[in-house]
């Protein structure tokens, strides 16, 4: 079957009332393939969806990861009656997903909207926070018990280091020779980098429901008013640390380039980008969140952008099984430009943390 043939099915399969006209290839995300779907309805209409074929080697139970999206979805619509949500469509046999060989296929409605991988405009990268932070809040009151771990220990560093050390062992293709300064740096920052796993343990700080995956393009903006209208991508809803929606979004918001920006010259955190991000987000969460969890925030974003750099670096090692890739190179780049963002924040720490205290001392004044 050629793919119009297969999304033509999935409409089918979806029960939408109309007819299958042909799709677009969205070029965003590391791992599933997203297409936008065009449908003549029934009543002569022309409708877009959104479907995603699953990367199944990234989930390996994406019937879990389908059923948690299910729940989280629901329980954010039903919190904000009437405004512009996330939502998944059914088969006739009430699933949110069709599985047929190897595809596993989803669709959900499509929020006509705009996404940036880059803002400088800080009313954007400010609104972005906010909607993280809300999200958070939202799911507040969400029963982590009825969440699947989906991809177990995602952001557990202790661990994403260990594989690492386990693969350089391994060296499957014969590329540790080639990567052994950045194998130093990363492994000279390892305990820095694990000290959110850490205090984890010690049961310092709280397990919420996080969305683990914040960067700024899962956010979809009106492209009339750049108001924040969705949070998108909830593969990896699952009980996380705040500080990781938090680092997470900086790695990705706060850096002037790319996370696969070949200029290492450029990389860098806008602490400009910084602070509009950090006063969105704590406007929405600082009164919920511990003092530990504030103190160690902006280092939150340090030990996310350390840990990206693991994860890439052991995934080009291994010949990139996992991420999508443009050419064979491009996860060592996206290391590389992990690396020198990891620097940068180091030089500018002392900063990050005085920006989220006299975020606090504003919102709590
Ligand atoms: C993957 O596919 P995408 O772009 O939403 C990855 C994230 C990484 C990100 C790096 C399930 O996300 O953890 O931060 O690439 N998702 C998964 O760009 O591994
Ligand atoms: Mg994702």
């Amino acid at each position: 079957m050629n793919i119009h043939e297969k999304l033509a099915k999935v409409c089918e399969g979806f029960c939408i009332d109309g007819t299958y006209i042909g799709y677009e290839l969205i070029q965003v995300g590391n791992v599933n393939k997203t297409y936008r779907v065009k449908v003549c309805l029934t009543n002569g209409n022309e409708k877009y969806f959104l479907v995603q074929n699953l990367n199944t080697y990234v989930f390996k139970n994406p019937v879990q990861v389908m059923e948690n999206i299910d729940k989280v979805t629901e329980h954010i619509r039903a919190k904000h009656p009437g405004e512009i949500a996330l939502h998944f469509h059914h088969t006739a046999d009430r699933k949110t997903y069709i599985e047929s060989g190897k595809d596993f296929w989803r669709m959900s409605n499509y929020i006509p909207s705009t996404t940036y991988n880059v803002v400088g405009d800080l009313d954007i990268v400010r609104n972005a926070g906010r909607a993280f932070g809300r999200f958070q809040m939202d799911l507040a009151d969400f029963d982590s018990k009825l969440l699947y771990e989906t991809i177990p220990n995602f952001h557990d560093t202790v661990k994403r280091f260990a594989h690492l050390a386990e693969t350089v062992q391994a060296d499957p293709c014969g590329m540790v020779s080639q990567v052994q300064e950045e194998l130093d740096y990363l492994f000279s920052v390892k305990d820095r980098a694990c000290v959110l796993t850490a205090l984890l343990q010690e049961g310092k700080l709280p397990l919420r429901v996080t969305h683990n995956d914040t960067k700024i393009n899962n956010v979809l903006f009106s492209a009339e008013n750049d108001a924040a209208l969705a949070v998108i991508d909830l593969d990896t809803v699952m009980p996380g640390l705040v500080g990781h929606d938090f680092g997470d979004a900086i790695r990705f918001a706060a850096n002037y380039t790319e996370e696969d920006c070949p200029d290492l010259e450029a990389v860098g955190v806008n602490m400009d980008v910084f602070r509009a991000f950090t006063e969105g987000f704590l406007e929405q969460t600082a009164a919920t969140l511990t003092q530990t969890e504030l103190d160690t925030l902006a280092l939150s974003a340090f030990v996310l952008t350390v840990e990206l750099a693991v994860r890439f670096l052991d995934d080009y090692i291994q010949g990139s099984p996992y991420f999508k890739i443009n050419y064979p190179e491009h996860n060592l780049v996206r290391t590389r430009c992990q690396i020198a963002l990891a620097k940068d924040m180091e030089k500018n720490m002392a900063k990050m943390e005085q920006i989220v205290r006299d975020c606090v001392a504003s919102i709590r004044k």
